[in-house]
């Protein structure tokens, strides 16, 4: 399998958090792309590759051009006044207390463009969400070059940005603008499976009026787990794109085994649907030991999983989103790939 891959990653790194009312050292960190590397090259999966250039075209066929141009600022904006420390929103619009109309004070334009307190902007954000997207690309390239598999080893992750909306440790949704890419190509219908343990918000809104686009979740009941406002079954996609959105919400603990039949169920709806690609968004927050999630997948579930996946049989582009426990998120994402794989 192709992987590609950029040590560059390590521009973006923040410092802190909120969580639980507290500031803490910031899950999504440099640690969890370089240990996925190290386990990757260990087991030799594959040759590790630097991404190719794609331009920022590919991005605005997902993205809000005002938005992109934000992220490209914010940082520098915010610096200016609040000095070298991460960047923050204080306050959002609040439901029915917006007119729309865009703030020109960093700290508006903030909670204009974020979705949560948990996503820190640092100084190297933007260059490293771009070359996520441009990785994403590059692999999306090999598998439609090819119809060999690919696997883009990226953060920041992508699934919690929706067109004009970052959070969820997420500034560009690698996995929708790599699916846009797909049908720009000329594909016709592309799926998209989330596996992350957090539902993929940015990728169900991005989509959620298409039909050329099914999007099948996996993830915490967001009555209860983040990103709490989208997520839940009754969300199956509007006007064309009515029936092309899945939800499966599941309770905390779930195990593999429970997982597994929903799983079924997804990928019987992908079969159904006949994509010529398939999009993984492959969190490995579901593991046991997860720090931040709730289900209690075993390392050696996650071949299974691989497994599950390739069973399908379409050329598959593999996303990196979640995973927070450091010390197995090597082997739980190598083992993935591993199953699928064989
Ligand atoms: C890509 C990805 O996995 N993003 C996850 C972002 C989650 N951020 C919020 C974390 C809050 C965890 N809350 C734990 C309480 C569980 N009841
Ligand atoms: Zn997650």
């Amino acid at each position: 399998m192709q992987i590609v891959y950029s040590e560059n990653h390590h521009q973006h790194a923040a410092d802190v958090e909120f969580f639980r009312g507290s500031l803490v050292s910031c899950y999504e960190n440099p640690a969890r792309a370089d240990v996925i590397a190290s386990r990757i090259r260990e087991v030799g999966l594959g040759p590790l590759i630097e991404p190719s250039d794609f331009g920022i075209a590919p991005i605005l066929r997902v993205h809000d051009e005002r938005f992109v141009e934000f992220l490209t600022t914010a940082y520098h904006e915010w610096s200016k006044v609040a000095g070298d420390i991460d960047a923050f929103p204080h306050a959002w619009m609040g439901r029915g207390l917006g007119s729309g109309q865009i703030p020109i004070d960093i700290h508006g334009k903030l909670g204009y463009y974020a979705a949560d307190a948990g996503t820190p902007i640092s100084q190297g954000t933007w260059p490293a969400a771009l070359l996520a997207a441009q990785i994403a690309l590059t692999a999306q390239s090999h598998v439609w070059k090819t119809g060999e598999s690919a696997f883009a080893l990226s953060r920041p992750p992508g699934h919690h940005a929706a067109r004009d909306v970052y959070g969820g440790y997420c500034f560009l949704n690698q996995a929708a603008i790599a699916a846009q890419a797909f049908l720009d190509q000329g594909a016709k219908k592309v799926a998209i499976v989330d596996v992350d343990f957090h539902h993929g918000n940015g990728t169900q809104s991005i989509f959620y009026d298409r039909a050329d686009v099914l999007f099948v979740s996996l993830h915490g009941d967001p009555d209860f787990e983040y990103p709490y406002f989208l997520g839940h079954r009754h969300e199956t996609g509007n006007g064309e794109g009515a029936g092309f959105n899945l939800n499966v919400p599941l309770s905390p603990g779930t195990t593999w085994d429970d997982y597994q039949k929903q799983l079924a169920v997804g990928l019987q709806r992908v079969h159904d649907f006949a994509p010529e690609y398939l999009v993984v968004s492959l969190g490995v927050d579901t593991f046991e030991g997860d720090p931040i999630s709730q289900f209690r997948f075993g390392s050696h579930d996650f071949v299974e999983l691989g497994q599950q996946l390739s069973k399908l049989g379409y050329p598959t582009l593999f996303i990196m989103e979640g995973g927070y426990a450091i010390d197995e998120l090597g082997v739980n994402v190598a083992n993935v790939l591993s199953g699928f794989e064989s």
